[in-house]
């Protein structure tokens, strides 16, 4: 008998128990485990109806996606679903936690399903660029019928089991948490009342009802935008859509065409690696596991400012209580009215009640003085960057924070180590980087300093957690992982503009490829003058920074989308770039000036140039441990830069596209074009000429 799947009789109804830690995902141990428990129930004489339930957090969350990409072995899912499905004795499937792909398609194989009300089940193939590959796509809609099936399965998101109890995809629902005695109750009703063995193969009315409606174009037609670049959801539509069209068992083999297709896919495995890689960034290398975390109960945020107050947003949502300070009045009101306008917006698309926008309100509290932060766990400064500045806030903290507080720094590019020697205490100062929208944005890059102490960082990396983020731990150096990679982009785009290309040739490259905006779209978000102090500052610490026609934007007041101008037009209250001839003028002049005559930029170029020198980049980054694995940078510019996760992170993608290749390339363009940022990193080198992945590490 398997370990994983045990029988057991319990009066007339015979259980069969998953015990497959974490998630009892579903794999060779447990679909054979699952048809040797049924065969022996089958066998059961005394055995009346049979109840599939599960042990630990939750029901089957899905097929083992450890074993994608791998040889199959026998049993395959859908034999066992159907195996299931054809049983002559009744199945109910009984559902705690989340029911999830393949868990809710074995599900789906029972022959009633009883839900505890905390339950959730869903069909999220399609996040890993697969679809439902056990019949989810030919059962569902004998259930739920074509919108809730399209909905559920193209966006991979979950349902309620109210809400699952309202569309037929369970029979009922129960309050409590003991979800096999919840089972055993439906199971003996069952029995009790004589139900029939109700197989959802057989239920053809929905199917029959929608049979030549039109949902189906209009579902493809809203996916070219919603679902841009992405494989998998047209052929979920596609597999949906089959049954509607075919009887069962042709719409099953359709499903499993088109699933294979999906299985094949590069798509499928940059999804898969963003998945695991979203999971293994949490688990620092050096850091050990019971590393012990400091309490996080109160935090205090310096500067009320974009950044300052999304970031205050972060905590207030979890219930954290925050101090946001500001140096005057008039910029702490403007700070927390912008809040408050946010919180509004979100109640008014119906995500949070009026009643949590004051609790959320309410936690925020407003100061001027320092002095409040004298028993803070946690401070957070978000102030622009100027070196001078943080570190007379770093000073203050240090005089006023209690011992063990955690001083944070929000800086983007600054030194950390320069910052903590403001204080008496470096062993407590850590860089917390968040993203613009801080409250929208998922990544938080936790930047260590030299001294900072290993319960800070797991601290960071809790609070990460914490607040819903995704925290990478990587290490101090100008830019650290995300924005040293990015400045090497930016400066390559800018100069393919200097040599020819146009801002919108570049950004188109950009987002064919996948990102949500070109480079210079990003400029515009961000604001022209950040990028531009940046400069500003290198140039007066004395490093030789060639000018830019991105200067000329700035010192002209184009600062982007908060001006309406900047390397784009952007009409009053719109996001939508668009091309001002004036810029065009500006970077001839710019052109002239520096002696360039422009020549034609083909794509390849702007891909290569724009890709791989961030590619060599984050290859040095590696070499120097300031990530420390390949999976902590695609996890950075997934979460942080919008790198489309189906092509798994620039680091899968390089990998993808052939390590050797981009390796040659990079030494090509040292040897044309020069430049420090075009040296082959080391590491590249040495992966080049051994045949090695990136992933092999
Ligand atoms: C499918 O079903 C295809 C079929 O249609 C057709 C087949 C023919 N497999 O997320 P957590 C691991 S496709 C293997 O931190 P949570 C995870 O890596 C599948 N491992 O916990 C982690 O490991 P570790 C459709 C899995 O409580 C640990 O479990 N299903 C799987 O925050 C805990 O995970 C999905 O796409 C898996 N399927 O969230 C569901 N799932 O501890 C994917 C998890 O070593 N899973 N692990 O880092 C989830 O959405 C979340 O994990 C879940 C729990 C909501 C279940």
């Amino acid at each position: 008998m398997s370990e994983v799947v045990t029988y057991q009789r319990e009066g007339a109804v015979g259980v069969i128990t998953v015990n497959y830690p974490p998630v009892n995902a579903l794999g060779h141990a447990v679909r054979s485990g699952l048809l040797a428990a049924l065969e022996q129930g089958q066998q059961d004489a005394e055995a009346k109806a049979l109840l599939l339930v599960c042990e630990g957090r939750t029901f089957i969350a899905g097929a083992d996606i450890r074993e994608f990409g791998k040889p199959m072995q026998e049993p395959g899912l859908p034999s066992v679903v159907e195996t299931f499905e054809s049983s002559d004795k009744p199945i109910i499937a009984a559902i705690h936690g989340t029911a999830l792909g393949g868990g809710l398609e074995m599900a789906l194989g029972c022959h009633y399903r009883v839900a505890l009300d905390s339950a959730k089940v869903g069909l999220p193939e399609v996040k890993l660029g697969l679809l439902p590959g056990a019949g989810g796509t030919q059962r569902l809609p004998r259930l739920a019928g074509a919108q809730v099936s399209l909905d559920m399965i193209t966006t991979g998101n979950f349902a309620s089991a109210a809400e699952a109890l309202q569309n037929g995809i369970v029979d009922a629902v129960e309050s409590g948490s003991d979800v096999k005695a919840v089972g055993l109750a439906f199971a003996q009703k069952v029995i009790d009342e004589g139900k029939p063995v109700r197989r959802v193969r057989d239920l053809n009315d929905k199917v029959e009802a929608e049979k030549g409606s039109d949902i189906f174009d209009q579902y493809r037609a809203g996916l070219q935008k919603k679902a841009r670049g992405l494989f998998s959801p047209f052929k979920c539509v596609d597999a949906v859509e089959a049954a509607f069209q075919l009887p069962f068992a042709d719409g099953m083999k359709r499903e499993r065409e088109l699933f294979m297709e999906c299985m094949e896919s590069p798509q499928r495995a940059g999804l898969v690696h963003a998945f695991f890689a979203e999971r293994e960034v949490s688990k620092v290398p050096g850091l050990a596991k019971d590393t012990p975390v400091r309490d996080v109960n109160s935090v205090g945020i310096i500067g009320a400012g974009t950044m300052g107050g999304g970031i205050a947003m972060n905590f207030a949502n979890v219930g954290i209580p925050v101090r946001l300070l500001e140096v005057k009045q008039e910029a702490l009101d403007k700070g927390l009215a912008i809040i408050r306008r946010n919180y509004e917006n979100t109640a008014r698309k119906g995500r949070i009640t009026q009643a949590q926008v004051e609790e959320r309100m309410a936690l925020i509290q407003p100061t001027l003085s320092y002095d409040d932060f004298a028993d803070v766990d946690l401070v957070i400064e978000a102030v622009f960057e100027n070196m001078g500045v943080k570190k007379d806030i770093f000073g203050t903290l240090d005089k006023v924070c209690k011992p063990g507080a955690i001083l944070a720094s929000n800086t983007s590019t600054l030194d950390i180590d320069e910052i903590a020697s403001a204080t008496s205490r470096p062993q407590d100062v850590v860089g917390m980087h968040f993203f613009s929208p801080a409250n929208v944005m998922k990544l938080l890059e936790n930047v260590c300093g030299s001294q900072t102490a290993d319960d800070v960082k797991a601290t960071v990396m809790a609070v990460a957690k914490r607040i819903k983020k995704v925290g990478v731990l990587v290490g101090n150096c100008y830019g650290f992982v995300g924005n040293r990679m990015l400045h090497q982009r930016g400066a390559e785009a800018t100069k393919l503009v200097n040599e020819g290309a146009s801002p919108q040739q570049v950004d188109k490259v950009l987002t064919d490829l996948g990102f949500p905006m070109g480079q210079f779209a990003m400029s515009d978000l961000a604001g022209i003058d950040v990028g531009y102090r940046i400069r500003e500052e290198r140039r007066k610490a004395g490093e030789d920074v060639p000018a830019s026609w991105m200067d000329k934007l700035a010192e002209e007041g184009r600062l982007g989308q908060k001006t309406q101008a900047g390397v784009y037009l952007y009409e009053e209250g719109s996001r939508k770039p668009v091309v001002d001839p004036k810029v065009d003028a500006l970077i001839a002049e710019f052109r002239k000036e520096q002696g360039i005559e422009p020549r034609e930029i083909g794509d390849q170029e702007i891909l290569e140039r724009c890709m791989y020198v961030m590619i060599n980049e984050g290859a040095k980054i590696l070499e120097e441990g300031i990530a420390a694995r390949a999976l902590d940078v695609d996890i950075v510019w997934i979460y942080g830069y919008g790198f489309p996760a189906y092509r798994g992170g620039p680091m899968f993608w390089a990998d993808q596209v052939g390590v050797k290749e981009i390796y040659d390339t990079v030494k090509r363009f040292h040897d044309t074009l020069g430049g420090d940022q075009w040296k082959p990193a080391a590491l590249l080198e040495r992966l080049a000429s051994e045949g090695k992945t990136f992933g092999s590490l």
